[in-house]
């Protein structure tokens, strides 16, 4: 496994996390992400991911590289079962984990702001 940078933390064999506790819209967490050398959060697995939230007792909504309808940022297509139930219902382009389905995704407008999660490039 990467050794993962200062302040990212390691999540095994999906890699390297950084949780961002600050607001923003999805294009400035795009630019947030890269300015730390990283890119918006695309797990290969997105349940390792979750589970470090609710372990971590996080809360709220966290940004991470999900699109529609092209699915993650990296090409990976999105699976149903990393949607919460009833979503996406096309309420926006852009896709956060919430507190409230589990950390599942939702999707809504990008001009939205949440919390942002990036992922280290190995
Ligand atoms: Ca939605």
């Amino acid at each position: 496994m990467a050794l993962c940078a200062e302040s990212f933390i390691d999540l095994g064999a999906i890699g390297c996390y950084h949780i961002h506790e600050s607001s923003m819209n999805f294009a400035d967490a795009l630019l947030y992400c890269q300015s730390l050398n990283a890119d918006l959060a695309t797990p290969s697995s997105l349940d390792p991911l979750r589970q470090y939230l609710l372990d971590n007792g996080k809360t709220g909504e966290y940004w991470v590289g999900l699109v529609r309808p092209s699915g993650w940022i990296d090409g990976r297509r999105d699976d149903p079962s990393e949607w919460d139930e009833g979503e996406p219902n096309d309420s926006g382009a852009c896709a956060r984990l919430r507190d409230s389905s589990d950390f599942k995704a939702a999707d809504h407008g990008c001009l939205n702001s949440y919390k942002v999660i990036c992922e280290q490039e190995v």
